[in-house]
């Protein structure tokens, strides 16, 4: 330990003549590694106070290889201070700041060799050399920006032009927005009073058509209580008005199963839990569940005349039926008989519906309602079209085009890139595209969200969000950095982080060239610090 203190003093001790005692070549004397801006604050004839107020200590101290401040404030020129900082002045080029901890390391990091004091013949000073080619290439992009700016102030005046016709147009679709509600309003009221008209005329057809349902609808039930009573007189062999499970027991087409017999389940399914029907229940509730059989069985029947029903009914006793099943002859009797009851003229009868023929005066009035009717919805469609025109024109005019509407005429210009695996499309202020080159469909990588550059920087940045899900993680979206170049091109795409893209466009609209020089303004000042 008391090795290693005299040690340093004796390295200090070296130092001092090179460090302390030697001031740099400059207008203003200074201890080595500090800045012009700096050097006030290092009297020869005062004791220094570190930067941060912490301690107070001999002028001879700064720079003598031994860290006295916190904040390394009194050993700019040696590497003594873990947190100091070396200035290089690097005449002819721009200076430099760089961490003290480089100092005399044997690696050049100025260009004017001043940090490797110790063995001045490490480094040559570079920084004419160096200076120049900076010179050359500040130049160059010093030209580059002023002919972009130059199309970027037609694109200025362009944008502007566009932005003042949208709020002619927008205007002027307001305009046509109260006439088109107004034809409308018209076309409405006229639609309304053709069609009361229409309505009332329809009305006389429509009260006829119902007048025709019901007596169509009376005939069918008089037709199915005619059949189900003929039906009924039939079973009904004592012709006591009461069909009995006796009865039922001989007549074979209450044999659903076709087993022979009459059995329980049947009575069951035919009577319910009933012993006996009158005839009016039989109508109601037998009589659906049996017609259904009897012209499975017998075919298609039609109402026999009431004298040949009654001779049937007489003639042909239950029990004979019955007995004589499969007998052929007096079954095929049966059968035809049943086959000539055909009751079911619904299919005969033409559906009444609205084919019906209508007068003259109606015909007339029909058409006229059909064309208010059209010219309506004409109306109704222009006022649509107008109000989507002018939504969209409004969307227009709230996106943010730069400052100076620069962007304005770039919205909706789509440019592509092509890597080995996708083909990329930006189509600006509106969306970011990928599409596999094997195939499959566009993968939305982003809508159009925001500006996302910071202060001054503001219209360098784009962002669009909102891209399709990505596997198992968020939504994709895609940052565009817009640097200065005279031709609107896509110079790369990129995936830094999975799903996030990253696009460099290069465009005349970012060259601002008084937004350029003042940059360079301000980056010379803060290297001259
Ligand atoms: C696709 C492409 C890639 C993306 C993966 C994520 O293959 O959109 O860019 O990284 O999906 O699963």
């Amino acid at each position: 330990m008391v090795y290693s203190t005299c040690l340093s003093k004796l390295q200090s001790f070296i130092l001092i003549s090179s460090s302390l005692v030697i001031f740099v070549l400059s207008d203003v004397p200074r201890p080595r590694g500090v800045s012009l801006s700096k050097a006030s604050l290092y009297s020869p004839t005062k004791d220094f106070t570190c930067f941060d107020g912490t301690n107070t200590i001999p002028f001879s101290y700064v720079n003598d290889d031994y860290c006295d401040c916190f904040d390394g404030s009194d050993e700019p020129g040696t590497s003594a201070c873990l947190n100091s900082v070396f200035h290089c002045t690097n005449a002819g080029h721009r200076p430099q700041n760089i961490p003290s901890s480089r100092v005399n390391d044997g690696i050049c990091d100025c260009c004017d060799g001043t940090d490797e004091y110790a063995a001045p013949d490490t480094c040559s000073n570079i920084c004419e050399e160096l200076g120049r080619e900076a010179r050359a290439q500040a130049q160059q992009t010093a030209e580059l920006h002023k002919a972009g700016n130059s199309i970027r102030l037609e694109l200025i005046e362009k944008g502007n032009k566009k932005r003042s016709e949208m709020a002619e147009q927008l205007s002027q679709l307001e305009k046509d927005k109260v006439d088109a509600l107004k034809i409308k309003e018209e076309k409405e009221a006229l639609k309304n009073e053709l069609e009361a008209k229409e309505n009332e005329a329809l009305q006389v057809y429509r009260e006829a058509e119902e007048k025709e349902k019901q007596k169509k609808a009376e005939i069918e039930k008089e037709q199915l209580v005619k059949e189900a009573t003929e039906q009924f007189n039939r079973f009904d062999s004592d012709k006591d008005g009461i069909l009995t499970v006796a009865e039922i027991k001989v007549v074979n087409v209450f044999d659903k199963n076709k087993d022979g017999e009459v059995d329980q389940d049947e009575i069951q399914y035919f009577f319910g839990d009933n012993e006996s029907m009158d005839k009016d229940s039989f109508i109601t509730s037998t009589w659906s569940l049996l017609k259904p059989l009897l012209m499975m069985e017998e075919g298609m029947f039609r109402p026999a005349e009431p004298e040949e029903a009654e001779t049937d009914d007489t003639d042909i006793p239950h029990e004979e039926a019955h007995d004589m099943e499969g007998e052929g002859e007096e079954e095929t009797e049966d059968i035809d008989h049943h086959e000539d009851l055909n009751i079911d003229d619904h299919d005969q009868e033409p559906e009444q519906d609205h084919t019906t023929e209508y007068d003259d005066e109606t015909k007339k009035l029909i058409e006229e309602a059909t064309e208010a009717r059209k010219q309506f919805t004409d109306a109704e469609r222009a006022v649509r079209e107008i109000e989507s025109n002018i939504r969209s024109i409004q969307q227009n005019l709230e996106k943010d085009y730069g400052l100076n509407q620069e962007y304005a005429t770039l919205d909706g210009q789509c440019l592509e890139y092509e890597d080995k695996e996708y083909v990329y499309k930006l189509c600006l202020f509106e969306k970011v595209t990928q599409k596999s080159k094997s195939g499959g469909a566009e993968v939305g990588l982003g809508n159009w969200g925001e500006w996302a550059g910071e202060g001054d920087n503001k219209y360098s940045i784009m962002k669009y969000t909102n891209g399709v899900t990505c596997w198992n993680g968020p939504s994709r979206m895609t940052i565009v950095h817009i640097s200065c170049g005279l031709e609107t091109k896509l110079l790369s795409v990129t995936e830094p982080y999975r799903c996030e893209y990253k696009i460099e466009l290069s465009a005349p609209v970012a060259c601002d060239d008084s937004h350029y020089l003042k940059q360079q303004q301000q980056k010379e000042s803060h290297d001259e610090l």
